[in-house]
């Protein structure tokens, strides 16, 4: 019997008191990641970068290891951990051959460290508990310093009780831009998180102690619908970072529409004599990898996890197979007990995601949640966003849905068209109703 209940199986202290060492021009500044032509800075969606101070060619970062309250998708706000106000934490975003000073403060209710995933840097510097520093105890700050040496996407995340604080959402990028530009300039350059969760339907804290059971796939703690689309103009260069943080997982990530290159790992540069084309890159977790493609052609392209399980939103997985099964005894007799019972999974699951919508779910909870599109309903969630592209662009907020060409929609074929190339659908002859739809899929725009 498949029941409902089986789907639903910024810091805060301030960077006072620093001693700023050397000359007078040693100022500390409030500095936004201003590139002065250097770069392009990254976009984070859904998130943020972290900001710095300079103090004698030395950048000065504070971070802020905290309990966290996030929205993982709307209808879903959860406990979780993080840094400085959110999961994942600020990217922290430098310069080839820059300084850096970061501050940690540990507000967290145990210990943690901080380790600088793929950082070239030395040993006493790389944050591991117990191997190469003592703990970071409650209300303590320690300090790290040390060069970025080489450029690349890498990662930041505590090396100690790493299963809990990691399954928290304790876990952040790092950008280091090359001193020069390697390869053609980018014009929109992001960066993506990714992570998995279990939340108990109607619980408020992800339980780090599952092994396999994740019901939530996030692109930087969100999940679909709650992810931000990626904008761009048609004909722009774009890199987007990945970084797999997650506990177990290994994420295809596929994007419809464009090939690219995978021109970046957490060791560095990928030389151009070894990028090949692609249209999905496995991210393993404890990597990264960059990608980077020409969006020539506009619309709205999805770009998400391949594993069909990786982008549900809370969906449980101990059900039976009801393929092909004939629910309607089960329907009547379910009826006077649970007057919203519905079996599923006889016709397959397409369009219970828009129908939980309507059913009394838990508080709290986004069992299979999607979102209403241009056509009907998406139902996917999980690891799932848009690249929006578009050759107009006002700004660079999300541009709503893509309007398509005339004709350059799939639609159902007409009596004419099936006849004209000698097609037999099997169907009865009969004016076929260009907006007829799946039961559950009722059209909101004419096509
Ligand atoms: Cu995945």
């Amino acid at each position: 019997m498949v029941s409902r209940r089986k789907f639903i199986a910024a810091g805060t202290a301030a960077l006072a008191g620093l001693a700023v060492e050397g000359s007078a021009e040693a100022r500390v500044t409030d500095q936004p990641a201003s590139t002065n032509g250097e770069y392009t800075p990254v976009i984070v969606p859904n998130g943020a970068t972290l900001p710095f101070k300079r103090a004698a060619g030395v950048k000065i970062f504070h971070l802020i290891a905290e309990p966290v309250q996030h929205e993982m998708s709307p209808g879903l706000n959860l406990e979780c951990w993080g840094y400085n106000g959110r999961t994942p934490g600020p990217v922290i975003e430098v310069v080839e051959g820059d300084r850096v000073r970061i501050y940690v403060t540990n507000k967290l209710p145990e210990p943690t460290t901080v380790h600088w995933h793929g950082v070239l840097l030395p040993n006493g510097m790389d944050g591991v508990s117990g191997l190469t520093q003592p703990p970071i105890q409650v209300g303590e700050t320690f300090r790290y310093e040390f060069t970025f040496k080489h450029p690349g996407t890498f990662m930041y995340h505590p090396h100690f009780d790493e299963m809990t604080q990691m399954g928290l959402g304790m876990m952040g990028m790092i950008v280091v831009h090359p001193k020069r530009r390697i390869g053609p300039k980018v014009d929109r350059d992001f960066s993506l998180m990714l992570s998995e969760w279990f939340v108990e339907p109607g619980a408020r804290r992800p339980n780090p102690s599952v092994m396999n059971e994740f019901n939530l796939l996030t692109f930087n703690s969100r999940a679909f619908p709650g992810t931000e689309p990626l904008v761009v103009r048609t004909g722009e260069r774009v890199r987007i970072r990945f970084g797999n943080l997650g506990a177990m997982d290994h994420h295809p990530i596929h994007l419809h529409g464009f090939t690219f290159r995978v021109t970046g790992t957490d060791g560095g540069p990928v030389p151009l004599s070894a990028q090949k084309p692609e249209t999905a890159v496995l991210v393993p977790v404890g990597t990264t990898r960059d990608i980077e493609l020409v969006a020539d052609v506009p619309g709205d392209w999805p770009m998400h996890c391949h594993m069909t399980h990786h982008i549900m939103n809370q969906m449980g997985h101990d059900l039976p197979n009801l393929i092909g099964a004939d629910l309607s005894k089960l329907d009547a007799a379910m009826k006077p007990i649970f007057p919203d019972y519905t079996s599923m999974g006889a016709e397959g699951m397409g369009g219970h995601a828009e129908h939980m919508e309507h059913l009394r779910v838990p508080k709290n909870s986004i069992p299979m949640r999607g979102m209403r599109g241009p056509f009907g309903y998406i139902d996917m969630g999980g690891m799932f966003t848009i690249l929006k592209v578009r050759n107009e662009l006002s700004s660079r907020a999300d541009p709503g849905w893509y309007e398509h060409p005339k004709g350059e929609v799939a639609s159902v074929a007409t009596a004419e068209e099936l006849e004209r190339d000698g097609i037999d659908s099997g169907e009865k002859k009969e004016t076929p109703d260009p907006h007829r739809h799946h039961k559950h899929h009722a059209p909101t725009r004419k096509t």
